[in-house]
């Protein structure tokens, strides 16, 4: 296990609060993979319930603020967005929901990438703490934030597979 694999993803998690992981292999370098899923002010290139993103804070650095507003079906309008972690070396990114109107108080997410072991192309690590909203259990609320968790990490795994190896950065 990688060392910042525990470092990153082991979440002091409160009493009315809830936490859980997905995971998603894609078939696509490292360096694609990070290409899309940095860019804190896009988050609809993969997350398909993103209508819309502006930010409202900041310009790419930790504590840019995002406002997220989602498609509708969903418990929820929109959603306050702050940069946590940013670590282009390491692949990390992380984020945390600050407002908005929606039921997932308290929502934090960290990213990981990691080049996979056997064949290449990327393990994607999300893991989250949230806490449980009234009215619902820690088991329903881990089954609707995995589920679009997995939704984003299955579309993802759907972009980077069909998009070109980033041209390397200028010296
Ligand atoms: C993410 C992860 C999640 C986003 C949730 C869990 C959300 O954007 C959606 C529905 C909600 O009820 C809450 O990485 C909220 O974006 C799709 C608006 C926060």
């Amino acid at each position: 296990v990688p060392e910042h694999l525990a470092r990153y993803h082991t979440h002091a998690v409160g009493p009315n609060q809830c936490c859980s992981a997905v995971t998603q292999h894609i078939s696509a370098p490292v360096s694609t993979v990070w290409a899309v899923v940095r860019c804190f002010d896009n988050p609809q290139a993969y997350k398909h319930f993103v209508k819309s993103c502006r930010v409202v804070l900041g310009n790419g650095d930790v504590g840019t603020l995002r406002e997220v507003r989602v498609i509708s079906g969903l418990p929820a309008i929109s959603s306050i967005e702050r940069l946590e972690i940013l670590d282009d070396e390491r692949h990390v990114i992380s984020f945390s929901v600050v407002g908005g109107d929606h039921r997932l108080a308290n929502y934090r997410s960290v990213t990981t990438l990691h080049a996979a072991e056997n064949g290449g192309g990327t393990v994607v690590v999300e893991s989250y703490v949230v806490d449980v909203p009234q009215d619902n259990t820690r088991e329903e609320t881990c089954v609707f934030v995995d589920t679009i968790v997995k939704c984003n990490l299955q579309s993802l795994a759907q972009i980077a597979h069909n998009s070109p190896t980033p041209n390397p950065s200028p010296q």
